[in-house]
């Protein structure tokens, strides 16, 4: 199933007891076992984790090198090969959104089997990478020279993210891309240090990314669930599997879910809703080890509906009109490659979601239930936060799709487990 990207050698599952030393030995082994050749060039010259400090107490959590001096961040652009330049893209311009569209639609992240891509839409883009208070020198694209043809691009916005006590800005770092025909030829890395540049350049030392790929060193290690809306289609496709002694007929009663909501005051957030659902989120997300600290402002952005982008839904009590509990989730298609029939797979991914009064595991169904009638194949979710509690008996099934989560300079002592994130990056 679609997970972000490949999905690593990896049986052990950390959200279990003892997952933690279990994983610290694992890494070590696949640390040890590597030729010289085989270690990450890169990523070993770069403040983050690395691998061989795992479980060494000596190092305190926090920042892993101070900031420079502004005047001493490199005020040039890195180079780049030859035939290639820098561009900034302006995501306000319809032209410019389309051909970002298009890069990603073409040569954005798979799954293993290259069966699925992920069909981020235009409107997605705009909003992913324009919340308050961002940087349009953050969204940097790489053109070839003659053509003009964009064939790289990497993304950071701003973001203030939460580590146990302490809030600091930061940047999420998304959307790496390199055109297919080049890849493996080291141009990540360079993208990788010219996103560093610019963030630097605003005063931000840290960064938030998460990859289907190892790297050192993941903060976490997540499993997406997937609950199939549309079975039919989705085994059709390949997406999902009869199961052993299943019939379609069956399979189909068994996701069958009725047609309206159950909870009473069940209704989509208005923007009225705002200050009521950022107290509820802030209270909500506190419990957790890293967590974004939204205000009203990230709110409206984040979570005020957008049709196809953002589904937000909330409880008011019918009795005190007092807002309880909240559910979100997010759209994102994925491209069927290589299919007859179908061509795109409608999909919704939980988002954040707060329960104060109604069980998570009735408010769950309920967003089910609103995305079902949406039309979307497959509702997706992380084993983040608490949704561990409603996955298996909302009848998710776990995907092979594995998620790590990162931080740049920024050391943390022990793997988390998904439940003590907070935190759902697009
Ligand atoms: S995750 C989504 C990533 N995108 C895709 O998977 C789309 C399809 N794949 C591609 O477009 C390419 O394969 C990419 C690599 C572009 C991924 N994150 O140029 P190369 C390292 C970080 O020869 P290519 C997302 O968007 C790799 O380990 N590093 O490789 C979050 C190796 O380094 P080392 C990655 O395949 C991104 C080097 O690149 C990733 O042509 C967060 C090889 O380079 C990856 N997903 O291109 C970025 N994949 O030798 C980090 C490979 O050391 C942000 N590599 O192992 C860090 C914070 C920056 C800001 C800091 C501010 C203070």
């Amino acid at each position: 199933m679609l997970g972000d990207g490949e999905n690593p050698a990896e049986s052990q599952n950390p959200d279990t007891e003892g997952g933690n030393s279990t994983i610290d030995a694992l890494a070590r082994k696949v640390h040890e076992s590597l030729s010289l050749a085989k270690r990450h060039k890169f990523w070993e010259t770069q403040p983050v984790g690395q691998f061989k400090d795992r479980g060494d107490a000596s190092l305190s959590e926090g920042p892993i090198e101070p900031p420079t001096p502004l005047s001493e961040v490199k005020q040039e652009p890195y180079n780049l090969p030859g035939p290639y330049e820098w561009i900034t893209c302006d995501m306000d311009s319809e032209e410019m959104c389309a051909e970002v569209y298009i890069l990603l639609t073409n040569n954005y992240v798979e799954d293993d089997e290259n069966m699925f891509r992920f069909n981020y839409s235009k409107e997605f883009l705009r909003w992913a990478l324009r919340p308050p208070g961002y940087f349009r020198s953050w969204h940097i694209g790489v053109r070839v020279k003659s053509s003009k043809k964009l064939v790289a691009f990497i993304t950071g916005v701003p973001a203030k993210i939460r580590v146990r006590d302490t809030v600091v800005t930061k940047a999420e770092i998304n959307f790496l891309c390199v055109h297919k025909k080049l890849r493996s030829k080291r141009l990540a890395p360079v993208m990788i240090k010219e996103v560093t540049r610019r963030v630097h350049l605003e005063n931000i030392w840290q960064a938030a990314y998460t990859a289907g790929v190892i790297l050192p060193t993941p903060i976490s290690t997540c499993q997406y669930w997937h609950r199939s809306l549309n079975p039919k289609k989705l085994i059709d496709v390949g997406f999902s599997r009869l199961g052993a002694r299943m019939t379609m007929s069956r399979t189909i009663k068994l996701y069958k879910l009725p047609d309206s909501t159950v909870t009473p005051g069940f209704r989509k957030m208005e923007l009225h809703d705002i200050p009521a659902v950022t107290r509820l989120l802030k209270n909500y997300l506190s419990q957790f080890v890293v967590a974004p600290d939204f205000d009203e402002n990230d709110v409206d952005h984040w979570l005020l509906p957008k049709e196809d982008v953002v589904d937000s839904y909330l409880v008011e009590s019918p009795e005190t009109h007092e807002i309880t509990d909240f559910c979100s989730f997010y759209t994102l298609p994925s491209s069927i490659l290589g299919n007859q029939n179908y061509s795109t797979l409608k999909a919704a991914y939980s988002y954040y979601n707060v329960t104060t009064k109604t069980p998570l595991l009735q408010l769950m169904n309920d967003a089910l239930i609103v995305a079902k009638r949406k039309d979307y194949d497959v509702f997706n979710a992380l084993d983040v936060m608490q949704n561990d509690s409603f996955l298996k008996e909302l009848k998710f099934g776990p995907g092979d799709g594995k998620l790590h989560y990162y931080l740049y300079n920024y050391r943390i002592k022990d793997v988390l487990r998904p439940s003590e994130l907070g935190l759902v990056l697009l």
